[in-house]
């Protein structure tokens, strides 16, 4: 199946459900990827700061607990702009450090922009860049026997559901070696007005990042959706630590599909939920690496505690 096709099945699964939604792995397009760069410069999106700080101000204590006695890789899913990622590499490639960074990105302009900058201002990093999703991407890995740091940042696990996170993990397992590592972001439980402002932004970029789902819709299988017939609600519950994201149709509606030959049929209010952001305690973290069968060597964590880069061994 091509990628557009799967693209047209899931949205066609999404929105004939009887809750209707779309998945966020959809948000990062080439645009979306650009709408995320504005979201990341948001004074209210804490998390960015908070990674660049441990990765800026604690690359070092990382780097220590890694125990690699020959070259090895690191792995990089989902890297977008790697600016926080490099605070990292500079560190080893500093200490002349023999390793190769393979940065894996859904988008292609993302991969070409970061492997610009990484030469700009690292020039003596090994970079070999991946362009599509990670799965297809990890057998590849896993069958190459390099020691590797894989390396999960930005608090991307926040959007997978317990079940998926469960999976996703085994299949981070399958492509890692006793003694390879996993650092994973996973955003904190905080004030919740803190995290509510972040995913609700004053001027509607976040919104924006959302309404990008259905302009994508209309773009690549020939939607008619009105965009602006959409709001955008985002709601946190700080009970669960779920943030969870929404775009409202705002008239009862249709909308047709040419790619697929479909219509949904919207009422007013009704909902297609786009995102869930968790939020963890270090608890709860905890109980995730040993339910996947990960020892945790450390938990990173910025001066607020409001973010950490968890590192994990087999
Ligand atoms: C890229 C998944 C970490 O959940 O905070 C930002 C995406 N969504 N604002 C997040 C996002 C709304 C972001 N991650």
């Amino acid at each position: 199946m091509t990628d557009l096709q799967t693209f047209a099945r899931d949205i066609h699964k999404g929105l004939s459900a009887p809750q209707k939604h779309i998945s966020s792995k959809y948000f990062y397009d080439d645009i979306g990827s650009g709408i995320f760069q504005d979201i990341m410069k948001m004074p209210e999106y804490y998390p960015t700061p908070c990674e660049f700080e441990i990765l800026s101000l604690q690359g070092e204590n990382i780097i220590q607990k890694l125990a690699f006695n020959k070259p090895f890789q690191i792995v990089e899913f989902g890297a977008g702009d790697g600016i926080k990622t490099r605070q990292l590499l500079k560190k080893l490639v500093e200490r002349q450090v023999d390793f190769t960074y393979v940065p894996i990105d859904i988008s292609s302009k993302a991969i070409e922009e970061l492997t610009a900058n990484m030469h700009a201002h690292l020039p003596g990093l090994k970079i070999s860049p991946m362009i599509g999703n990670y799965f297809s991407m990890m057998e590849e890995l896993a069958a190459s026997g390099v020691p590797s740091l894989l390396l999960f940042l930005g608090g991307n696990i926040g959007n997978y559901e317990a079940h998926e996170v469960n999976s996703l993990l085994a299949d981070f397992r399958k492509c890692m070696n006793p003694g390879d590592y996993l650092l994973t972001g996973f955003d904190l439980q905080k004030n919740p007005a803190t995290v509510r402002c972040a995913y609700d932004d004053p001027k509607g970029i976040t919104k924006a990042f959302n309404i990008n789902l259905l302009h994508r819709i209309n773009r690549e299988l020939g939607g008619s959706f009105k965009t602006n017939q959409f709001d955008f609600y985002s709601h946190y519950n700080p009970v669960n630590g779920e943030v969870r994201s929404y775009l409202v149709s705002l008239v009862p509606q249709k909308v047709h599909v040419r790619h697929t030959d479909k219509c949904y049929d919207f009422d007013r209010n009704e909902l297609i939920w786009t995102e869930l952001s968790k939020k963890y305690t270090l608890s709860e973290i905890e109980e995730v690496a040993a339910a996947n069968g990960f020892r945790v060597v450390e938990h990173f964590q910025d001066c607020k505690a409001y973010f950490t880069d968890s590192l994990w061994t087999l």
